[in-house]
C-alpha cells in the first residue's frame, strides 16, 4: 500500500488522535518541499495556542527525567502533551543514542502524550530548520502543551530551545556545569534555571555562582529564578511548575508574548526564504563550473571574495 501524503487526509486524522498520521505529517515536514509547506499551511490557522516549554542543558543533566515529571503536572488538567527531543546528531553518534534520550518512563502508556525525536541536522540541509515547523504542526494539530528537549551543546540546539515560550536551562551541582552553561550561551536564553540532582553536593555553590553570573547580565523585567530539583524523586518539581506558570503569566500580562511570537513568525519567514535562495543559488551553478572555481580558489589563483562576487554577477545577483 502506498503511503498517504495528502495533507487533506492526514491532518483530520491526526487531529482525531491518529498518531500514525501525525508521525507521517512530521516526516513530510522534515523532508521539506511542497508537501511540507502544504501541511503547515493547512494547520497554521489553528496554531498559536500551544505553550512551548524548552529544556536545554548538558548531556545527562536530567532533562528527560524533568520532562517526565512536568508532563505529570501538565496532564493534571487533561492537556495533551507533545514532546520533541532534538538530537544534535553528528556523523559520529549517528543518532544512535536517540532512543535512550527520550524515553518518558512514567507516561509510556498514556495516549495523551506524544513523543517524537528528531535530528537537528535534517533533510532540509540546514541545522534546526525543521524543529520550529514541527512545533508549529503540533500546535496546529491541537496540543496545548509542547515540550522541546535539546542538548545544549551547539548554537543550533541553543537556538531551538530559545525559541520556546519558557526556556529552562538545566545544570547540575558543581562549578564546572554552570561555567559550561555560560560558555554555551545558555545564560542568555534561560527564563528559569534548574539545578537538578540537588541530592548531590554543591547545590548552594552552584546557585550562588549562577546568581552572580546572572547579576552580571544586568536588570531584566523577568528575573530568572534558580531552582534546585531532584527530578529522580520529584523534589522541587511543584516549585518548578509554579515558576513556569508564573513566567507564562508574566509574558502574557506584560504583552511580551505577542511581541515574541510576532518576531518568531517573521524570523521563520526570513529563514525559509534564505534557505530557498541558498539552495537555488547553489543549484544554478553547474557542477563543472563549481569545481573549476573552487580549484582556482584553493590554488590561490583567485581570492574567495572575488570568486563569489563573480558567481553572483553571473547569476544576476548584486554582490555585497
Ligand atoms: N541523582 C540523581 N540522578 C538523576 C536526577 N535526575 C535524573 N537523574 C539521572 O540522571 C541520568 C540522566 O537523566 P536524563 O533525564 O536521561 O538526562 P538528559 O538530560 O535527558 O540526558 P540526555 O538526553 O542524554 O542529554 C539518569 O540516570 C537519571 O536517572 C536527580 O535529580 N538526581
Ligand atoms: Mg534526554
Amino acid at each position: 500500500m502506498a503511503r498517504i501524503s495528502d495533507p487533506a487526509i492526514l491532518i483530520p486524522k491526526a487531529r482525531d488522535g491518529d498518531r500514525r498520521s501525525l508521525a507521517r505529517l512530521i516526516t513530510l515536514i522534515e523532508e521539506g518541499g511542497e508537501a511540507g509547506t502544504a501541511i503547515l499551511a493547512g494547520v497554521f490557522g489553528s496554531s498559536g495556542e500551544a505553550w512551548t516549554t524548552g529544556l536545554t542543558g548538558a548531556p545527562g543533566a536530567g532533562k528527560s527525567t524533568l520532562t517526565d515529571r512536568l508532563i505529570g503536572n501538565m496532564r493534571e488538567t487533561g492537556s495533551e502533551v507533545a514532546v520533541v527531543a532534538v538530537d544534535p546528531s553528528s556523523p559520529f553518534s549517528g543518532g544512535a543514542i536517540l532512543g535512550d534520550r527520550v524515553r518518558m518512563q512514567d507516561h509510556i502508556d498514556d495516549s495523551g502524550v506524544y513523543v517524537r525525536s528528531m535530528a537537528s541536522r535534517g533533510h532540509l540541509g540546514g541545522i534546526s530548520v525543521a524543529t520550529p515547523r514541527v512545533v508549529a504542526l503540533l500546535d496546529g494539530i491541537g496540543f496545548p502543551e509542547v515540550v522541546i528537549e535539546t542538548v545544549g551543546v551547539g548554537q543550533a540546539e541553543v537556538e531551538i530551545a530559545g525559541n520556546a515560550d519558557t526556556t529552562l536551562v538545566v545544570v547540575n551541582p558543581g562549578w564546572g556545569d554552570s561555567v559550561q552553561a555560560a560558555k554555551a550561551g545558555l545564560l542568555e536564553i534561560g527564563d528559569i534555571f534548574v539545578v537538578n540532582k540537588a541530592d548531590r553536593a554543591g547545590v548552594n555553590e552552584t546557585v550562588r555562582d549562577l546568581t552572580q553570573m546572572l547579576d552580571l547580565g544586568g536588570e531584566r523585567s523577568w528575573k530568572p529564578p534558580i531552582l534546585p530539583t531532584v527530578a529522580a524523586t520529584g523534589d522541587g518539581i511543584p516549585e518548578l511548575w509554579a515558576a513556569i506558570n508564573e513566567h507564562r503569566h508574566h509574558l502574557v500580562a506584560s504583552g511580551k508574548l505577542a511581541g515574541m511570537r510576532s518576531k518568531r513568525l517573521v524570523a521563520e519567514m526570513e529563514a525559509s526564504l534564505l534557505g530557498g535562495l541558498r539552495r537555488q543559488v547553489r543549484a544554478s551553478i553547474p557542477e563543472a563550473e563549481w569545481a573549476d572555481v573552487t580549484d582556482r580558489v584553493v590554488g590561490r589563483e583567485v581570492d574567495p571574495w572575488t570568486a563569489a562576487a563573480r558567481l553572483l554577477r553571473s547569476l544576476g545577483v548584486a554582490s555585497e
